[in-house]
């Protein structure tokens, strides 16, 4: 059994299926997505799809899943008593959060969201409700932290279960900071193209028991990432051309 990890594939289906047919998935693998499925990428919904129909892939929420589940609701609804209500409240918060969410790439996953029929719409809306905040996994008797973004507001102290999910899903982990001294975090989020001291731009970046596999694949000259924690041996599909 092999442990492999991707994150942030952002819609960019056919990067998903480059890099799937490079490590070749047996049924005993497992497949860790770190969130960030869709938005930006032209194809999200066949992302998740074909998540879906994967039962060795176990997904873990981004902050893009969650601007999702948090409009997309209320987007597809119909104007109902409660959603002029919405609107009406003062803050009118959920406006906010569907700005956030615009200009954070939306447009592709509302598009192929509203080609789906019904059925699917609830399946895509009920698949990912259920991804999980993080996972902790052993490989090698390595212990493994596997998150989105990081631990925002970190604290030796503070149990997993206590951070908030935009610290976990939001807040972009600190790679010169080594969190825990006996287990390494494993983070999408923040493409390696921004990490400062990174001499691989745009490759996975370790360091201080981080590994940052978010290689940046819906970003012109970017590609998509996996690493298998068993060997560490990297992945990558071919470049993303704009
Ligand atoms: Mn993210």
């Amino acid at each position: 059994m092999a442990v492999y990890v991707m994150s942030d594939i952002h819609g960019e289906y056919e990067k998903f299926i480059e890099v799937l047919e490079k490590i070749t998935l047996k049924d005993s693998d497992k497949l860790y997505i770190l969130g960030d499925t869709m938005d930006r990428g032209p194809h999200p919904m066949k992302v998740l799809l074909k998540m879906m129909q994967m039962p060795n892939v176990i997904p873990i929420i981004g902050n893009h899943e969650v601007m999702f589940m948090e409009c997309m609701p209320f987007l597809m609804g119909e104007i109902t008593k409660e959603s002029l209500e919405a609107l009406d409240e003062l803050d009118a918060e959920i406006l906010d959060k569907i700005l956030t969410w615009q200009y954070n790439g939306f447009l592709p996953t509302i598009k192929e969201f509203r080609g789906l029929d019904t059925e699917k719409q609830k399946d895509v809306l009920d698949y990912v409700g259920e991804f999980t905040a993080y996972e902790e996994v052993t490989v090698n008797r390595v212990n493994y932290l596997l998150v989105h973004a990081g631990l925002g507001n970190f604290s030796p102290e503070k149990e997993l279960d206590d951070y908030t999910l935009d610290e976990l899903v939001w807040e972009r982990a600190d790679y010169e900071m080594k969190y825990f001294e006996d287990t390494v975090i494993v983070t999408g989020h923040t493409p390696t193209q921004l990490i400062y001291d990174n001499p691989r731009k745009g490759y996975i970046y370790r360091n201080n028991n981080n590994i940052a596999i978010d290689c940046g694949a819906c970003f012109e000259n970017g590609r998509l990432a996996a690493i298998c924690l068993d060997t560490g041996e990297e992945f990558y599909s071919s470049d993303k051309k704009l």
